[in-house]
């Protein structure tokens, strides 16, 4: 097992690379989708989302190479790039009329990142997306953080038009509501999707990964979710089997599920090889009601955690997610910092 760190678009810099091999890291993930320009994961609601996704052309094969070289150049590998751009793929979730292109330019985005030499390409296909955060003095010390407080939190209202997975996508949508969306509507729209992209995927040697459902309620805005419990996780695997069918397993959106525990999750699904990376954070509670926290404060084992990938024969890369900011001059850095010594020292304590 080794560390890795997840930097947002605006964060992809020499000085964040040469911190993140300061600190342990041997890989980068990447996040190109230009969300959370003041640096952190925030709270939505009714009124907030997290931008507007500019109309563009998909990442090329030549800005993903300079960016792989920029990061190998610090010593460090580019191991993923995290997020699909809802520019790129809105009708694709929506099941809209520019559908069939956008799954063409899915295809391109897959070879292109392929030819760039990036192995993981780790998504979240989800209409809501991460809505219904909170922020507030959840962590440890009064440490900023979000957290989901269900029928508490803001009101759910319907989903605008224009808006896919928490950003606008079409600033002049007619006014209304995107109204509901069936789990078989949803189910369907994935399988789609995989069929499309999973063969492209094999032949270009990217893995596909799948994040689940955060928060992982089964329904949020009237829009169904995909994987709201562990075994879920089963069913997209089964759609299309396959290497590059696999999951980005996120132990705080696992810990958050009612049923399953993220120890059994990870004995059903480290022995398929089924997961390509890991974000590693804790979390307070389950739905409809749970806190972030710091990683060595929450409700599940960290360090036992570690004992059962191991056992397991888990040998890929572990990246903090979200972390509660720490209150000094560089809250983010000193967050995952933190975060980071301590899956060190997990390691390390393990014989890892
Ligand atoms: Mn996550």
């Amino acid at each position: 097992m080794y560390l890795g760190l997840g930097l947002y678009r605006r964060a992809l810099t020499t000085d964040n690379f040469r911190f993140a091999r300061q600190a342990g890291c041997q890989a980068i993930v990447a996040h190109l989708v230009d969300y959370f320009p003041e640096g952190n994961l925030h709270g939505t609601d009714e009124t907030t989302c997290w931008g507007i996704a500019q109309p563009r052309e998909i990442w090329t094969e030549q800005e993903l190479t300079d960016l792989r070289r920029a990061v190998e150049a610090e010593d460090l590998r580019l191991e993923a790039i995290e997020n699909i751009d809802p520019a790129f793929w809105h009708d694709v979730l929506l099941d809209g009329p520019k559908k069939q292109a956008q799954l063409e330019q899915i295809k391109q985005l897959i070879q292109n990142i392929g030819r760039a030499g990036i192995p993981v390409l780790g998504y979240n296909f989800s209409i809501a997306g991460v809505w219904g955060h909170v922020e507030g003095p959840f962590a440890r010390g009064g440490a900023r953080s979000v957290g989901f407080l269900g029928p508490d939190g803001p009101p759910e209202t319907s989903l605008p038009r224009g808006h896919v997975w928490n950003m606008i996508y079409d600033p002049d949508a007619p006014a209304g509501d995107l109204g509901t969306v069936t789990s078989d509507k949803l189910w369907q729209r994935l399988e789609d999707f995989l069929q499309a992209i999973v063969p492209v995927a094999e032949e270009c040697g990217v893995r596909l990964a799948a994040h689940p459902d955060d928060p992982p309620m089964p329904t949020i805005r009237d829009t169904a979710r995909l994987v709201y419990q562990p075994a879920i996780y089963q069913r997209l695997l089964d759609l299309v089997p396959s290497p590059s069918n696999a999951l980005e397993f996120c132990l705080g959106t696992l810990q958050e599920m009612t049923e399953e525990s993220v120890y059994e999750a990870i004995e059903q699904y480290v022995p398929q090889d089924a997961v390509a990376y890991i974000h590693f954070r804790n979390v307070r509670g389950k739905v409809p009601k749970y806190h972030e926290v710091f990683v060595d404060e929450g409700d599940l084992d960290m360090i036992g955690v570690l004992e059962l990938l191991a056992k397991h024969g888990y040998e890929g890369m572990l990246i903090p997610d979200h972390t509660p900011q720490m209150t000094c001059p560089a809250p983010w850095h000193a967050g995952m910092a933190f975060a980071l010594g301590y899956i060190r020292a997990g390691l390390q304590a393990i014989g890892r």
